[in-house]
């Protein structure tokens, strides 16, 4: 989404996403080819079969049109109703990149505005794409292209899959899930750019809700200038569902009604994602309605970064994020916890840590991704230990944004503080 010229002139502070990248052209036609060429060839004898969002009316209204991330991962493609096709073709059995767009329909102009069609002129070229078909014609190309092999490949899901099982019933059948997981986890420097820029922009989000969250009486307050923030530096929505939990609500982990009155002394999670370009970030703090953390509020948070801090130092190539595999980042945050016994009877803080240590992050805020396939250069992840305590009413979450890199990490996030001496000197002032 672009930042309209005006908005553009009122917010230039510092030079911001529209002016610096926008997603369509940071990452180039030859790079989606790319994409879809790594996927080709994971798809063995098949034609792959990718749809993007539909219209779908009620859901637009609501929320605006959103591409499905996958299809807009192969090929940039933004508008509604799309598919893409890649077939053998030839004796070479070269790979044919088809995209089929729904058919020119002058009325639906009037309500969406223009939208592109299969006759458009040069728009393969532009896209540096074989072939444009008009969605009628979809049937018989995939038809003619399983003369030539075995099976139908797509990603599983109720509508595409059944559609394409009803039409084929006799092919056999090869989800893609894994392969485009696979795909996806290893993030190019294009898309580590529009990352970097999403994680900006929620650390930015970050400090004004802090600010807010020392002046508003509810919640929704803090939450509302959190979304003014992220809208006037470009970001297109949320990531995700923005949490803004105060007291008891910092113990409820997808906590999002965000409508309860700040008490002056209770802690606040605040857990937000801007996403930007189509890409989101993450980034949790925890701070004190009022500015000042408590001894115990303190000694539990600090408990926690130092968790947080020794996992980030363990992130490298190699390593796990998973709860189930022996050694990885998540039973090491365990294992610290374990060793700190400040739960309100001396329990081991283990017992209130009842989530994972992290995910990656990409396209969507859980990228997808194998559990099972070692951190490598070019993958984004969450490194967010939390303690939830609600017989006293204390939730505490510390999440930043890595890179894994050659070496170990980068902290994406590494300028937003998190220290009980910067934060409380920042909200004092
Ligand atoms: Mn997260």
């Amino acid at each position: 989404m672009k930042v309209p010229e005006r908005s553009k002139r009122r917010t230039n502070q510092r030079p911001r996403g529209s002016e610096k990248a926008h997603g369509r052209e940071a990452v180039s036609p030859a790079e989606y080819a790319r994409r879809r060429a790594a996927l080709w060839e994971r798809c063995g004898d098949a034609v792959a079969v990718l749809a993007g969002n539909t219209e779908a009316e009620r859901g637009e209204l609501r929320s605006g049109f959103f591409q499905d991330s996958n299809f807009s991962y192969f090929t940039g493609w933004l508008q509604p109703g799309a598919m893409l096709v890649l077939a053998p073709q030839g004796r070479s059995r070269a790979l044919l990149e088809v995209l089929v767009l729904p058919d020119h329909d002058p009325g639906r102009t009037l309500w969406s505005g223009p939208a592109s069609h299969a006759s458009e002129p040069g728009l393969a070229e532009r896209l540096g794409i074989a072939r444009v078909i008009r969605r009628c014609q979809f049937e018989t190309l995939v038809a003619e292209s399983l003369a030539r092999c075995e099976r139908l490949a797509c990603l599983t899901g109720p509508e595409l899959e059944e559609r394409l099982k009803a039409a084929f019933p006799f092919r056999e059948f090869r989800p893609l899930n894994d392969e485009i997981a696979a795909l996806r986890m290893t993030k190019s420097p294009s898309e580590i750019a529009l990352i970097r820029e999403a994680i900006a922009i929620t650390a930015e989000g970050q400090l004004r809700g802090w600010r807010s969250l020392q002046t508003s009486s509810n919640e929704f307050e803090v939450a509302a200038d959190i979304t003014h923030e992220f809208l006037r530096r470009g970001a297109g929505r949320h990531s995700f569902a923005p949490i803004v939990a105060s007291g008891d609500n910092a113990c409820v982990l997808h906590y999002s009604r965000n409508r309860a009155p700040l008490r002056k002394g209770v802690l606040t999670i605040l857990d937000v994602g801007a996403e930007y370009e189509g890409y989101a970030g993450d980034l949790t703090r925890t701070v004190p309605v009022g500015g000042r953390f408590s001894r115990r509020q303190r000694e539990l948070y600090e408990a926690v970064l130092a968790v947080q801090k020794e996992v980030i130092r363990a992130v490298k190539p190699g390593a796990f994020i998973g709860r189930q595999i022996p050694g990885s980042l998540h039973q090491l945050a365990v294992e610290l916890l374990r060793g700190m016994r400040l739960g309100p009877r001396k329990q081991p803080l283990s017992q209130f840590f009842p989530h994972g240590i992290g995910h990656h992050l990409g396209m969507d805020v859980h990228d997808p991704s194998d559990p099972a396939v070692p951190l490598a250069p070019g993958m984004v992840i969450t490194v967010e230990p939390g303690v939830y305590i609600p017989e006293e009413g204390i939730g505490i979450r510390i999440e930043d944004d890595l890179l894994v890199t050659e070496s170990g990490a980068e902290v994406l996030s590494a300028s937003l503080p998190k220290e009980v001496v910067d934060l409380e000197a920042m909200l004092s002032s």
